[in-house]
């Protein structure tokens, strides 16, 4: 029930249905989107939130879900530039738009009492920007990542990175006065802009909570370091990259004959994606740590399917649950986690035009 045409099931053909039907075990943010020529359909908002609540409610006043997009908008016409897959795109950056909304709609407008509590659920579903976003008038605290409860909740002081894919579920308090805004801010290169906009209309209660607690914990293996088998993945390619060569079907080809069949990166030295061998074949339970090599002039956000990982830290100590982690250019950076949920799970670059165009492998667990 995966999803991902052309490996877990066929592609959903126009005035076809199919009837997905799963459990969820894990409560958390998550969303859902179209897997079949990701970088155009998703482009043009094939998606949605998939929100799994907690057995007990939390302690807050309300929650809001959150998508964050942006979308490439021709300004002669309006309308969604329909240039999907343009080369430029698939080897620099990815395809990064000029039109930033909050759940369609350009600097969202809510309305928000002083000392509310809020539980905001954050979802990247933009193609390629990394969000870069703050608080204005909230109090926050960061208590999930990627769905996964944090053991603790994290106070928010710094700017927040959004990769695509990613999310984050934010516990904030209403310190605004009633007559001024509270913001979620998106910082651009050189100023801050406002990505969401909480009118504070009225008093909710007089004084503020205590500190959130943590969110209950979902079922989880720990991860056995000692016992992990090693893995590597090295990306290479893209603009400004040193790949020279790649295999595609098997064959050694240079990078001209890469480029003329529609690839610009190289997982392992290869551009088979789906279609060729997967980066490991794992016993079901198996511990493993894998180390990313982003050998590339541009930021990657690396999404596995089916499993959440732990980023390892330089000295061996692991951070928080994630599914998607954020790569920037030149960086090396290790995940670990056991192979408890077994299938074939893709593991790809959410900027989905880098997906489209050579980033992308699977992971097989028993
Ligand atoms: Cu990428």
């Amino acid at each position: 029930m995966d999803g991902v045409s052309g490996l877990t099931q066929d592609v959903v053909q126009p005035e076809e249905t199919f009837d997905y039907d799963f459990t969820v075990p894990d409560a958390g943010t998550y969303w859902y989107h179209a897997h079949n020529r990701s970088f155009e359909q998703v482009g043009r908002g094939l998606y949605g939130a998939l929100i799994v609540e907690e057995a007990e409610p939390l302690d807050i006043d309300r929650e809001e879900v959150l998508i964050l997009d942006d979308w490439l908008i021709d300004p002669e016409t309006a309308q969604i530039k329909d240039d999907f897959g343009a080369p430029h795109d698939l080897s620099h950056a990815g395809r990064i738009g000029n039109l930033l909304t909050t759940n369609g709609t350009f600097n969202l407008g809510l309305s928000a009492r002083k000392n509310e509590r809020l539980r905001l659920r954050l979802i990247n579903a933009a193609n390629a920007r990394n969000f870069q976003l703050g608080l204005e008038g909230l109090d926050g605290w960061a208590v999930a990542l990627d769905g996964m409860p944090l053991a603790a909740p994290i106070k928010v002081t710094e700017p927040m990175i959004l990769a695509p894919a990613q999310r984050i579920d934010l516990i904030v308090d209403v310190v605004a006065d009633v007559g001024e805004t509270a913001h979620i801010l998106q910082f651009g290169r050189e100023e801050a802009f406002s990505q969401v906009t909480f009118e504070v209309v009225e008093w909710g209660s007089k004084n503020r909570r205590d500190a959130p607690l943590a969110l209950p914990p979902n079922d989880h293996r720990m991860v056995d370091l000692s016992e992990a088998t090693m893995l590597s993945l090295s990306m290479e390619g893209g603009a400004m990259g040193r790949m020279r060569s790649a295999s595609l079907g098997g064959e050694l080809k240079p990078i001209g004959e890469i480029v003329e069949a529609g690839y610009f990166w190289s997982f392992n030295g290869k551009v088979d994606g789906i279609n060729g061998d997967p980066l490991a074949r794992l016993d079901r339970g198996q511990n493993v740590r894998l180390k990313i090599v982003n050998d590339t002039a541009f930021p990657h956000a690396m999404h596995l399917h089916g499993i959440h990982f732990h980023e390892v830290a330089e000295n061996g100590t692991l951070g928080p649950l994630r599914d998607t982690t954020l790569l920037e250019r030149g960086q090396t950076r290790e995940i670990a986690f056991v192979a408890d949920n077994p299938g074939q799970w893709l593991l790809h670059c959410h900027m989905l035009s880098h997906a489209a165009s050579g980033m992308m492998t699977k992971i097989v667990v028993g």
